[in-house]
């Protein structure tokens, strides 16, 4: 436990920046206009978050760009929030073209059912951002220390009850949205209505906003695609005679942290109760109001709920919340996860409607000389009467295919190579990269331009023994923030230094166990090495039905990592 003297320390800078943004307005617009740097000011670049902008610069000719005495090569990324990943073929259209017009000729579907724009000069900001509002998406809150985009199960699994707890992640989404009518003003209007910070209020997040980003998810078992317990707050569907009874709601998880400081580490969320979807918003709110009001605003390395509940302990949390919306909690209800991954090709729903789940490698989409992926799913757009779902695992699905569409989508899907067809290895079927470079500033090494050539090795292997349908999760990342959740993978790879990786294992496979360091910075090769006798010992001496994950630990090359706070030790 904590005391309050401790918790009250001097505000970070980021907090002074928040309390005198006039509710995130701060000096955006002038920064906008001015044509001297394709940059903007150093303390709008942290409000310009909460409206889901990020001012990057390109790093493969950052020291060349030095070296020639010019200013770095800035660029914005746009992260728009889709709630529970769902848009429709109209709003896919409206992304792909901004990305040809003005971002690098990709989309990227992120680990949070979220599109990315890399590479949007500063001068094209406003215009992207009014087309996107205009196709009813929006930017605002996709980053920030706010609620991020609440994700769900892409995958109907049982079509009627993903659609209910579909419409509580857009209601869940909605309630804990920011007021501040500065995102209307800064991109839309463009210009600020005078007196408008005045009639501003924040009911919930208040001028200072919280201390941290905050990321909630909802799970429908037996899938847990969208790694619930690496979320602040999440939300397990409990199905009871095909009716959604309710939710357990869990608290505190989280991935980031930083290499060689134990203070920092990944944490797998406590399971506290079971709610019924009416409660479902005063809880959030109460989650998120005590982590506002309780969280550590001075250090932000230590400020996600995470550190508030290992703190303070799990007991006062509880109560807190309890007290905060005037019931208690009822006990959680039994729950069982079978995996992580997404359930690849057709599917089709209770509702009679077909879906199906393309694999696209890293969430990056784009057309290259072998792999029209980009073109051949804009056409599909063109015709298709249902969905579009990014899935938390960077994949696709098309959704809600009517009977009469299916086959002219079939016919797009194979002539432009879209399907997996079988031919995907198991572990790339499961694999995660972040972005890492060129565009992440906080990258020590490469992520998603490395894995796809590491998975082509490690395949040889695999291949070998007779492993290639087998799924073992891979996740890697270019700095231990942990954007792909490798710890929460079976096989873990996170950058330490340029061609410098730790490598991790030991996670479960359906996300309920972290991962424990098994090697210090390897370069590729080294990967290749390490991992290659290991693979081959699964092959040969795993039990029936034994997962990778499992195996690690029960051969002694891990221990179990039971709780977030023994990752390190
Ligand atoms: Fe992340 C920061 C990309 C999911 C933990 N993340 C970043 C930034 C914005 C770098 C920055 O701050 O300058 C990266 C932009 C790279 C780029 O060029 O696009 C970035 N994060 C991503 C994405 C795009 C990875 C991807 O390849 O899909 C994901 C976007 C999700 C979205 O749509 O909202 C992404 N980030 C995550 C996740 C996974 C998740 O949320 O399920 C995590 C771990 C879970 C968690 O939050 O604990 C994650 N990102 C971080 C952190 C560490 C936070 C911490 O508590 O320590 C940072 C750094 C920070 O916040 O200071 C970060
Ligand atoms: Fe960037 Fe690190 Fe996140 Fe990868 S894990 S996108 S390198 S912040």
């Amino acid at each position: 436990m904590i005391s309050e003297t401790e918790t009250s320390p001097k505000p970070s800078p980021v907090e002074l920046i928040k309390e005198s943004s006039n509710y995130l307005r701060g000096t955006i617009l002038e920064g906008l206009a001015d044509t001297s740097t394709g940059a903007i000011s150093s303390d709008d670049t942290q409000l310009t978050k909460f409206h889901g902008i990020y001012q990057q610069d390109d790093r493969d000719i950052r020291r060349e760009r030095r070296r020639q005495k010019l200013e770095r090569a800035y660029s914005f990324m746009i992260r728009i929030r889709v709630p529970g990943g769902i848009c429709t073929p109209e709003q896919w259209l409206v992304i792909d073209r901004l990305a040809s017009e003005h971002a690098n000729d990709t989309i990227k579907i992120t680990t949070r059912q979220a599109f990315q724009l890399h590479g949007v000069l500063k001068g094209n900001l406003r215009s992207s951002v009014n087309q996107i509002n205009k196709s009813l998406l929006t930017t605002i809150a996709a980053c920030g220390d706010v609620n991020r985009n609440t994700i769900c199960n892409p995958n109907p699994y049982e079509s009627h009850i993903h659609e209910e707890v579909y419409a509580v992640t857009n209601r869940i989404a909605e309630h804990l949205s920011p007021r501040s009518r500065a995102y209307h003003e800064i991109w839309i209007n463009g210009t600020l209505a005078a007196g408008g910070e005045q009639k501003d209020e924040e009911p919930i997040y208040g001028k200072r906003y919280l201390p941290r980003k905050f990321k909630i998810a909802l799970a429908i078992p037996p899938r847990n695609d969208v790694d619930v317990l690496a979320h602040d707050l999440g939300f397990i569907a409990i199905v009871e005679e095909g009716s959604l009874a309710g939710f357990n709601l869990t608290v505190g998880g989280g991935m980031g942290m930083d290499h060689n400081k134990p203070t920092t580490f990944p944490r797998l969320a406590d399971v506290i109760g079971f709610v019924n979807p009416d409660q479902v918003l005063a809880v959030a709110e109460a989650v998120v109001t005590t982590q506002r009001d309780f969280g550590n605003r001075s250090n932000r390395k230590n400020a996600r709920l995470k550190y508030t509940i290992e703190a303070r302990g799990i007991d006062w949390f509880l109560a807190e919340v309890e007290s905060r919306v005037g019931f208690t909690l009822k006990p959680s209800r039994p729950f069982n996860f079978e995996s992580m991954g997404d359930r690849y090709g057709w599917s089709r729903g209770t509702n009679g409607k077909w879906n199906l789940n393309l694999f696209i490698e890293n969430g990056r989409v784009l057309d290259t000389d072998s792999q029209p992926t980009r073109s051949g799913i804009r056409e599909i757009a063109k015709i298709h009467d249902g969905d579009f779902r990014l899935t938390a695992n960077q994949n696709l699905i098309i959704g809600n295919i009517s009977e009469s569409r299916k086959a002219a989508i079939e016919a797009l899907v194979s002539r432009h190579g879209l399907s997996d067809g079988g031919k995907q290895s198991g572990i790339r079927l499961n694999s995660l990269a972040c972005v890492a470079l060129p565009t992440c500033g906080l990258a020590l090494a490469e992520s998603e331009r490395m894995l796809p050539g590491i998975l082509d090795q490690l395949e040889e292997v695999i291949d070998g023994c007779g492993l290639r349908s087998d799924e073992i999760t891979i996740r890697m990342t270019g700095c231990p923030n942990g954007c792909a959740r490798p710890y929460n993978a079976e096989i873990g790879l996170v950058g330490k230094a340029p061609n410098r990786y730790n490598i991790y294992l030991g996670a479960a496979f359906d996300g309920t166990r972290l991962n424990k360091l098994y090697h210090k910075a390897n370069n590729t090769a080294e990967i290749l090495e390490k991992l290659a006798p290991i693979i081959r010992a699964y092959a040969s001496e795993r039990r029936e039905g034994e997962r990778f994950g499992d195996f690690t630990i029960r051969k002694g090359y891990v221990e179990a990592c039971r709780h977030g706070n023994e990752f390190h030790n």
